[in-house]
C-alpha cells in the first residue's frame, strides 16, 4: 500500500484553497486536484507491506504526541518545476516545528525499517499538476491551527481517479489554555 503522513485541513481553510484553484484555472490550465484530496503532506512513505501500517502509525503517533497542534498560514501561489509543467502549489508558511517534526518522522520512519522521503520539505498545498503556468493572482491567505495528523492512503479508485483516504489520526498534544 503506497502510505504518506499528511494533515486534513479545516474545512474553511480546505474552501479557501478551492477558491484559489478556481480563479487560476482559466489562466492557469492543469490537471486540477480534487478539493477533497488537499492535504499538506509531512512526510512521504511510498510502498508499505500491509502488515507494517500499525508501525506506521505507531511512528507518527510518537512523533506527535508531545508536540503543541502547529500554526499556519495560506501563502503564495507558486509552483514546482517547469512551468509548462508544474505543480500547482499554495505555499505553507508554518513555524520551524514543522519543519522539525519532517525531519523527525523521516529519521523515525527510517530507524524503524520504514521507507521514507528525506525531502526537501517545503509544506504545500497541491491544487493541479500538468499546469501550464499563467497569471497566479493572490487568494485569501487564512491562518489556520492543524488538528490531527493522519496516515493517508494513496490509491486509485474503480473510477481511476487517485484518491488520498485517511486511514488512522494521530492527535497533537492539547495546547495550554484549551478547554
Ligand atoms: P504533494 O504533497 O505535493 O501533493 C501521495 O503521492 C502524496 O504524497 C502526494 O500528495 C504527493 O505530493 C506526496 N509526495 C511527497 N513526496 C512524494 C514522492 N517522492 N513521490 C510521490 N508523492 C510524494
Amino acid at each position: 500500500m503506497r502510505l504518506f503522513f499528511g494533515l486534513s485541513l479545516p474545512e474553511d481553510v480546505r474552501r479557501a484553497a478551492h477558491a484559489r484553484a478556481l480563479a487560476l484555472c482559466e489562466h492557469t490550465p492543469g490537471r486540477y486536484v480534487p478539493p477533497e484530496n488537499y492535504h499538506i503532506t509531512l512526510a512521504f512513505l511510498g510502498d508499505v507491506p500491509q502488515e507494517r501500517l500499525r508501525d506506521a502509525q505507531e511512528v507518527l503517533a510518537r512523533c506527535i504526541r508531545s508536540l503543541p497542534a502547529p500554526r499556519m498560514t495560506l501563502g503564495d501561489t507558486g509552483y514546482f518545476g517547469r512551468a509548462q509543467n508544474a505543480i500547482l502549489i499554495i505555499r505553507v508558511q508554518a513555524e520551524p516545528e514543522l519543519s522539525g517534526l519532517h525531519e523527525r518522522l523521516v529519521r523515525e520512519l527510517l530507524a524503524a525499517g520504514l521507507p521514507a522521503d528525506p525531502g526537501p520539505f517545503s509544506p504545500h498545498i497541491t491544487l493541479a499538476r500538468h499546469a501550464r503556468i499563467g497569471a497566479l493572482p493572490a487568494g485569501n491567505a487564512p491562518s489556520f491551527t492543524a488538528g490531527q495528523a493522519h496516515v493517508f492512503l494513496s490509491a486509485r479508485d474503480e473510477d481511476g481517479v487517485l484518491r488520498y483516504t485517511p486511514l488512522c489520526a494521530a492527535a497533537f498534544a492539547a495546547h495550554e489554555n484549551s478547554p
